[in-house]
């Protein structure tokens, strides 16, 4: 007899692959036990990529990166109580980055919540804000008809998530029996229409004269760099904008605005794609009182507008007439004159500079937060990559998780992942180190810029504080990175000069390298 818990895992999983999802995550647990056999069926069947992680924090991150790379919606699966609250940094980081994930949070049916039951909390709203969407389904039971209601809960989900990416939430209450070896899921197809898009656009025509920048930040992708073409206008792109390539992309912006380059005091206007966060230069020309901003909707940031001062917020721009090319010249002369000398040493802007040339076309960069990735803004060339970084809070966490999500979304393919992290960041989220075996070869390289803890804070105001600053800022971490890459089976390369570097970023596999700076 099939108990109506396997039913309905079974066809709410079918439902959800036919709405386009390819990954599904899950952690072990009870209460989860039909979801997991109907996952454990479809993989079998070779319906979907299944990953099994022991920790709900590095599930839920990997998951996230799988998303970010895909672009389509991942599903994650847990048991209840704490494995759920797990997911709740990557969940916030999905809200603040517009990432699909479908959260399959298990639980206790109605009559044992409230009561004292093992491993029973309040679910629900756990999340908070974070979550777009929180379904709240009751346990499948022998009176209603677990097929049909399994499908419409997946289509409203798919629904939901395709008009506004971002995490939701399917809290399903199970009561036993929990499982049943039948029915099979992989023998469950379902099909599914298109989703029903709101096509609402706001449209802004803009007049040609001002002076104009296009700022692209995280998430803004190519739509900034077409905007920029088509009116002449230069464009500073954030390394993880998707938008730092083309003839009008200016390598050097951040540096000449921190010059106070003359060219930039005769900005009128800045167009905003995307979420920037990585300079305070270009903040300020947010505030700046004689430049206009124009906001440019973000499907997957929302709109960014920090000093209250948009003129208008729109999705999509237009111009009223011929602009001249004349402006865009002269930011492309000064960039090119702004090169520096390149030298020899282990430094953070060449460590950039290995990583961007090793990187090519059909591989994946991942930017950790804290200093790396502002180098990566300073120094890195204009190159049209695939660069994913968490910027939607801008985290610390789940890093090496998050690239390997990635990497496992690319694992058809023989091109690299690298990721490029500090030192903390890195023991921060060494749990994301464990390797399921079932996920196959990837060519995963965590590159560690070792720099004996947070770095970022000497820039700060707090390194005034210099007896606190070691104890309560830096916070110097003594964990030995070899033993670390031993105890999870991963190889390892120690660079000390520059020349190693390269060398080193040519080794397939899962390679742990850390670069020591003195
Ligand atoms: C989860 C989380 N906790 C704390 C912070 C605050 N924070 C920002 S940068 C940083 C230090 C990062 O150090 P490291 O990874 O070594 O990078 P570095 O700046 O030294 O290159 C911390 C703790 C954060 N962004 N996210
Ligand atoms: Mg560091």
């Amino acid at each position: 007899m099939s108990a109506p818990a396997q039913v309905f895992s079974a066809h709410l999983l079918a439902t959800l692959l036919a709405g386009g999802v390819e990954h599904i995550y899950l952690a072990p647990g009870s209460r989860s036990q039909s979801l997991a056999i109907a996952a454990d069926q479809l993989a079998r069947a070779g319906r979907v990529k299944l990953h099994v992680r022991i920790d709900e924090r590095v599930m839920a991150f990997t998951a996230l990166g799988t998303a970010l790379a895909s672009h389509k919606p991942v599903v994650v699966i847990t048991t209840s109580g704490t494995a759920v609250a797990n997911l709740h940094p990557a969940a916030l980081e999905a809200h603040h980055a517009g990432v699909p994930l479908l959260l399959l949070t298990s639980d206790r049916p109605e009559e044992l919540r409230g009561v004292g039951a093992n491993q029973t909390t309040d679910q629900v709203g756990l999340f908070g804000p974070a979550i777009k969407h929180v379904f709240d389904v009751d346990a499948p039971s022998d009176e209603e008809d677990q097929t049909s209601r399994a499908e419409n809960l997946g289509r409203a989900a798919l629904e939901l998530i395709a008009n506004q990416p971002g995490p939701i939430q399917l809290n399903l209450a199970f009561r036993e029996p929990l499982s049943s070896l039948t029915p099979d899921a992989a023998g469950v197809f379902v099909e599914l229409a298109e989703p029903v898009m709101d096509q609402q656009v706001d449209f802004a025509v803009l007049p040609a004269e001002p002076k104009t920048v296009v700022v692209a930040g995280a998430g803004a992708g190519e739509a900034a760099v077409e905007l920029a073409e088509s009116f002449g206008w230069p464009i500073f792109a954030e390394p993880s904008s998707g938008s730092r390539y083309g003839a009008n992309a200016i390598a050097n912006y951040r540096r000449l605005l921190e010059n106070e380059h003359e060219l930039a005091a005769e900005i009128e206007r800045v167009i905003v794609f995307g979420k920037p966060t990585l300079s305070r230069k270009v903040t300020a020309m947010f505030f700046n009182q004689s430049i206009e901003v124009v906001v440019v909707r973000s499907k997957s940031h929302g709109h960014f507008d920090v000093a209250h001062r948009a003129s208008q917020i729109v999705d999509e721009i237009s111009v009223s007439d011929e602009v001249d090319f004349e402006w865009l010249n002269s930011w492309r002369k000064v960039d090119t004159d702004f090169q520096l000398e390149v030298s020899s040493e282990l430094s953070r802007e060449n460590i950039v500079r290995k990583i961007y040339e090793a990187t090519t076309d059909g591989d994946c960069l991942v930017l950790g937060a804290s200093r790396m990735i502002r180098v990566a803004d300073e120094f890195a060339p204009v190159k049209p990559l695939a660069i994913f970084s968490n910027r939607g809070l801008a985290g610390i966490d789940g890093t090496i998780s998050t690239a390997t999500g990635v990497a496992l979304a690319y694992s058809n393919d023989d091109g690299f992942t690298r990721a490029l992290i500090g030192d903390l960041t890195a023991l921060h989220d060494v749990g994301g180190l464990a390797v399921d075996q079932q996920d196959g070869e990837l060519n995963l390289q965590i590159v560690v810029v070792n720099d004996g803890g947070g770095s970022i804070f000497e820039g700060l105001e707090v390194a005034k504080a210099k007896e606190s600053f070691d104890r309560v800022f830096r916070t110097k971490q003594n964990v030995d990175f070899w033993h670390l890459a031993e105890a999870y089976g991963w190889k390892y390369s120690r660079v000390e000069h520059l020349e190693q570097l390269s060398p080193a970023l040519k080794q397939s596999g899962r390679v742990l390298i850390e670069v020591v700076l003195g």
